[in-house]
């Protein structure tokens, strides 16, 4: 499928730079902040767009998110720049805004623009990428507003797009490695989800077509134009290659890969951790060697993954790959029902809000009105 991505903020900006790393074939991206060093590190990122520069001068709007919606809405001509010139040369099929949820840049002003995509891109799905900071070790200050952010953040997100994937820092967490930075973590999480999506988003491509192709339509089928909150799992295990005996590894055989796959939707192998039953569409797809894409376990897989998210028909795609030394599956799931985490959040807030004086950062109730200032 063709993307046109758009990295809001520093997270979305580096996230978006992953996956530009990946595919340049079906991937177009511009970086958008208001922080022009962040801008500046980009490096797979050519269309760069410094919003705000004259009331902030490229110093960022610091966590900020009123701030960061009124600069975006104040920019966005010069958004739509770039961004008309990208649609009408690329025609992408989708157009995928990435941010933190708990900054400021991102998390206000990719609403903001997702609106105005809509209004002008009637045929064009737009879906978010809302990260979920995970706040281990911060103090409480900048913990309470990290999360007070992402649970505002989120509730405005919830009206503009078509579809939001959540991905959550905290389930990336590696509680036995002591000594990966926040840096070195931020990047493991934005190279394992571009290299989701972009298994995902490649499926339908494979030439020549394997026996069940997975193709742009059944993505935007998944994902849906109604404002779903998504989430993507994952479950992988190392085969053993026969030219490679001293390696460790399996002989996947049926049993193996029908437990990859319903291990896919198990709560740490998701990017947003949810309760997957009263899911409202999923999809699976198999990454594999072609002789390890066993028909009959993919099909007990399916109807487990149908019983487990209580989704009618699980759609499905191949994706062989001759030289993988994995065996994966990795399953959409569209339309999650389950906020414990972000209502965990919530209360977190008022707790550490009640304890200290507080920082109000309200966004005023003229923002979730489509035209503004
Ligand atoms: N997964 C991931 N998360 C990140 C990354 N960088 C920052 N974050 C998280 O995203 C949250 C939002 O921060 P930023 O993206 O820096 O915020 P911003 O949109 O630039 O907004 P301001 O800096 O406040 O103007 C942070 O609190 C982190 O939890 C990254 O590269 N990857
Ligand atoms: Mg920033």
């Amino acid at each position: 499928m063709r993307v046109l991505w758009i990295g809001f903020g520093q997270a979305g900006g580096k996230i978006v730079n992953s996956l530009m790393g990946m595919n340049r074939r079906l991937y177009n991206a511009i970086a958008i902040n208001t922080e022009e060093a962040d801008l500046s590190g980009l490096q797979n990122i050519r269309h760069k767009v410094l919003i705000g520069k004259y009331a902030l001068r490229g110093r960022g709007v610091g966590s900020d998110i009123d701030l960061g919606a009124s600069i975006a809405e104040k920019s966005l001509a010069q958004m739509m720049d770039s961004i008309d010139d990208m649609v009408r040369r690329k025609d992408p099929e989708a157009i995928w805004i990435a941010a933190g949820l708990g900054g400021g840049t991102g998390a206000g002003g990719s609403f903001v623009l997702a609106n105005e995509l809509k209004k002008i891109y009637k045929h064009i799905p737009v879906y978010g990428i809302g990260v979920v900071p995970s706040v281990a070790g911060m103090p409480s200050d900048k913990e309470a507003l990290n999360l007070s952010n992402t649970v505002k953040s989120f509730e405005l997100w919830s009206h503009y797009f078509n579809n939001i994937l959540l991905v959550d820092n905290q389930q990336f967490e590696q509680p036995n490695v002591t000594r990966e930075s926040v840096e070195m973590m931020f990047q493991r999480v934005n190279e394992n989800l571009a290299q989701t999506l972009t298994t995902i988003l490649s499926a339908g491509e494979i030439r020549p077509p394997p026996q069940e192709v997975f193709s742009s339509s059944e993505i935007k089928a998944t994902l849906g134009l109604i404002g779903d909150i998504s989430t993507i799992g994952y479950c992988s295990e190392e085969i053993k290659v026969k030219s490679q005996f001293w390696r460790a590894g399996m002989d996947p055989g049926t049993r193996e890969l029908e437990s990859i796959i319903e291990r896919s939707v198990d709560k740490p192998a998701l990017t947003f951790p949810a309760d997957v039953s009263g899911a409202r569409a999923a999809s699976l797809i198999v990454h594999g060697r072609p002789e390890h894409l066993f028909t009959q376990a993919i099909s007990v897989g399916k109807s487990r993954l149908e019983d487990l998210t209580t989704v009618g028909k699980v759609r499905y795609g191949d994706f062989p790959d001759r030289r993988t030394k994995y065996l994966s599956a990795i399953t959409i799931v569209s339309g999650i029902t389950d906020f414990t985490r972000m209502d965990q959040m919530r209360k977190r807030v008022q707790e550490l809000n009640g304890s200290m004086p507080s920082r109000h950062h309200t966004v005023s109730d003229s923002l979730v009105e489509p035209s503004i200032i």
